[in-house]
């Protein structure tokens, strides 16, 4: 259906509970099936908080999302789980092993796919220098990796769950510059039909997307595509030049 995977924020406003202010106010979009939305804004800004809200992680106090046209408070964690998902900025790793990180639940998942997740992830590398290659342990917390290794496998771990929607937070900012450009480079073709929402903190992670929106205190206060924001958005002038 057109409405597959198609994310909808309308009018949400959002505060934690016993909070004075709403961290999220009044913010609405679409974020589009086989497109890119980006969101960009400063520390603080509620960029995070957006991403989960979609998952569902607390409840708007006002507004509606829908996930393919559905209220996601009628989704159950299992339908969320399958439909969205996130690369969260501190990506986790339990103990196990890298396949069983990667597969996340997922068991179904042959080890030809994890390798071809590994590879779009710019992870293939360094789980091939392993030792045991896939069957490399993996402590709880990933100590054993690095950030970025750890950010790399994260990304893999969301390719490998084919999920209808990505929502990437923060997931390139610890990626050398030349890794971020493969690793974004090989991501289309790797997600082609998705809706993907990227939180990014360089300005060159994002040029590409159709979409950008610029929040600042909880507010959507620009939104357009690169040149478009570049022409004409105070806000976004200000983080291109930082
Ligand atoms: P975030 O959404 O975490 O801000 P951000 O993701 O834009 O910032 P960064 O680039 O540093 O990742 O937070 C928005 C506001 O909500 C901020 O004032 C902190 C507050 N907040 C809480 O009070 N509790 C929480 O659990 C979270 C996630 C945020
Ligand atoms: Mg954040």
């Amino acid at each position: 259906t057109p409405e597959a995977g198609r994310v909808v924020f309308e009018n949400v406003t959002f505060g934690f509970p016993g909070a004075e202010k709403p961290v999220i106010k009044n913010v609405s979009f679409a974020a589009e099936p086989g497109k890119t939305t980006a969101i960009i804004g400063s520390t603080g800004a509620g960029k995070t908080v957006l991403l989960n809200l979609a998952l569902r992680l607390y409840d708007p106090q006002q507004g509606s999302i829908t996930v393919d046209g559905a209220p996601v408070s009628e989704l159950t964690r299992d339908q969320l789980a399958d439909t969205l998902s996130l690369v969260p900025q501190r990506p986790y790793m339990f103990s196990g092993t890298i396949g069983s990180n990667l597969r996340f639940g997922r068991t179904a998942a042959t080890d030809e796919e994890l390798w071809e997740a590994l590879r779009v992830a710019q992870g293939e590398d360094f789980v091939r220098e392993r030792e045991l290659g896939l069957d490399e342990p993996v402590s709880q917390g990933g100590t054993s990796v690095s950030g970025g290794q750890r950010q790399r496998l994260s990304i893999a771990r969301a390719l490998v769950s084919k999920p209808k929607v990505y929502l990437f937070d923060d997931s390139f900012s610890a990626l050398d510059v030349a890794t971020d450009a493969r690793l974004r480079a090989a991501l289309p073709s790797a997600t082609q039909g998705a809706t993907t929402i990227i939180v990014a903190q360089r300005v060159s992670t994002i040029t590409d997307a159709d979409q950008i929106l610029v929040i600042e205190g909880g507010e959507i206060v620009g939104r357009g595509t690169h040149d478009e924001l570049l022409g004409s958005n105070e806000v976004y002038q200000e983080i291109v030049r930082s």
